[in-house]
């Protein structure tokens, strides 16, 4: 018994557009009852559009991602969602125009998608076999609503085509089309409104359900023990109190965030288990109750991305609060030839750090708390890592969950994997922040401002200088300490015209950064800041 498509029948084929049309919102109900699956089965990222767009951030070589984030910054992210949006419009179009007449073939190329998508979410760090059923799902719905039967047989006059009028006319039992004849629109209309409004429900329950769930894995309800070991009080003056500069202590909200998640991987801190193993004497298994019965350090700690271009936006400090790292390593007693914390989190990322820097004194953390909250879900929640000196992706893991002490050596992490340094020492930077790059403005005394970092060696001297005159010595605010950056200040009597300011940081081993400019991989961007103005 064959399954034949009543494809060779009279009725006129719908035109292209619609078919287009109907190819299009096939996917979109396809994508709202995949979704819902993924929401219903507690696995958000097993949905096909953050599964496949996960798959694609790893898989894209570095200069794609560069790019991204220097074209884009923060809405890299929303901008990779739109282009897989757009590239799964287009296929559908192409799939629902062939459909009328080419009803198999379009049948497989929506299941060849569904399958992409599907191996997507399996191929995703802890995916288990639940994680194709989005797929699955999203596959039967649109196939249910590809236009595919446009073709077939014209409803007598007022009724269905029923299976027994198939019957009739083939021979032997045929599938029914659907109720998508191209001979009225406003049939038409009402099943493309039915569609969408079918795809709209499921994808908003899908949603709202997952945010249910995240809002209470999020842990703003906890609350923090006060630190053993407070932090010292910022010095007054730490704050160069310039309109426009931003605050010496950059809030939780306004602070940049830098990972590979495209939604923001949410671990219930009751769930949370860190794992420390591999060379060691003795692995420990930690639960957050157990994080929160050891002695609390709270300190402030610069935090900046190797990716971040001269002048850019990747820094912020914060009050960092947690357990003692090195503490902790050393309980579980380190083996001889271990020369590598290779960290990893919930959502398979990972990072190599260099023993020795968190054995040498510093303070590195494993920190539970920001600026006196708990972390944010989108800074690591419910614990990350926090390494004075080194840039994020070699020390900051977010979301951590194993600390595994090994060799360089033996093994590498998501990023010195693709071409970036396994060491990665902060380099010593500046930044103008005040005035704005194209800023206009009135002649006469104009204020310079801005930050510099140079974390483990401080910042001792910031110089500024205009059109390539004379360097000039900028007013430093107070330092809190060489692990944070450090705002600065000068005059400038500006002339009417066209100018150029560029600043300097000279940290306190006597290191002056460098005019050259090279680009931030592999370790770190160097070059001066300059700022371009309108004197008017
Ligand atoms: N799990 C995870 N942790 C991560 C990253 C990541 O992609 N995934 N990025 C790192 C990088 S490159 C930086 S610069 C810091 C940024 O931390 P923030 O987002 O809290 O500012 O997090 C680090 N920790
Ligand atoms: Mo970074």
């Amino acid at each position: 018994m064959t399954t034949e498509t009543p494809a060779r029948s009279a009725a006129p084929p719908a035109s292209t557009p619609v078919s287009a049309a109907f190819g299009v919102l096939a996917a979109v109900l396809a994508l709202g009852v995949a979704e819902l699956t993924a929401a219903l089965a507690g696995r958000p990222e097993a949905g096909p559009l953050l599964a496949v767009g996960s798959v694609f951030i790893d898989l894209s070589p570095a200069w794609l991602k560069d790019f991204a984030i220097r074209t884009f910054g923060a809405a890299d992210k929303p901008v990779l969602l739109l282009t897989l949006a757009a590239v799964i419009a287009i296929a559908s179009a192409a799939i629902g125009t062939a459909a009328p007449r080419r009803p198999r073939l379009a049948i497989a190329a929506l299941l060849g998608l569904a399958a992409l998508a599907g191996a997507a979410a399996l191929s995703r760090p802890g995916a288990g076999p639940v994680d194709v059923l989005p797929a699955v799902v999203g596959a039967a719905g649109g196939t249910f609503a590809l236009p595919y039967s446009r073709r077939g047989p014209r409803p007598r006059a007022g009724g269905r085509v029923t299976p027994g009028d198939l019957m009739r006319r083939y021979g032997h039992p045929v599938q029914p089309p659907a109720p998508v004849p191209g001979a009225d629109r406003r049939a038409l209309l009402t099943h493309g409104a039915a569609l969408l409004g079918a795809a709209v429900l499921s994808g908003g329950a899908g949603r709202a359900i997952t945010s249910a769930r995240q809002a209470s894995a999020d842990g703003r309800a906890l609350t923090l023990p006060p630190p053993a070991d407070p932090a010292r009080p910022l010095p007054a003056g730490v704050g160069a109190h310039v309109p426009g500069l931003g605050p010496f202590t950059t809030p939780n909200d306004a602070f940049y965030r830098v990972d590979t998640a495209l939604i923001v991987p949410r671990v219930p801190h009751q769930e949370w288990t860190l794992r420390v193993h591999g060379l060691v004497d003795r692995p420990i298994e930690l639960t957050f109750a157990d994080l929160l019965d050891r002695p609390l350090a709270e300190r402030d700690i610069t935090l900046t991305c190797v990716s971040n271009e001269v002048g850019g936006p990747y820094a912020g400090h914060a009050r960092w609060l947690g357990i003692d790292l090195a503490a902790l390593l050393r309980e579980a007693g380190i083996q001889a030839g271990a020369d590598q914390i290779l960290s990893r989190s919930a959502d398979g990322w990972s990072a190599s750090t260099a023993l020795e820097s968190v054995l040498d004194g510093r303070d590195a953390l494993l920190a539970i708390g920001m600026n006196g909250r708990p972390l944010p879900p989108a800074h690591g929640f419910p614990a990350r890592m926090i390494v004075p000196g080194l840039y994020g992706y070699v020390s900051a893991t977010k979301w951590v969950t194993d600390l595994k002490l090994t060799r360089f050596a033996a093994e590498r992490a998501y990023w010195t994997r693709r071409g970036w340094a396994e060491q990665a020492p902060i380099k010593t930077a500046s930044r103008i922040e005040v005035p704005k790059p194209f800023a206009e403005i009135p002649a006469g005394a104009v204020t310079v401002a801005g930050t510099a970092w140079a974390q483990r060696r401080g910042i001792a001297a910031v110089e500024v200088r205009v059109d390539g005159g004379p360097w000039r010595q900028a007013d430093l605010a107070a330092s809190a300490g060489p692990d944070t950056w450090r705002q600065w200040r000068t005059t400038w009597q500006a002339a009417p015209g066209q100018h150029r300011i560029e600043v300097r940081a000279t940290d306190a081993t006597g290191h002056t950064q460098p005019a050259e400019r090279v680009p931030p991989i592999p370790d770190g961007a160097t070059g001066w800041h300059t700022v371009l103005v309108t004197v008017t």
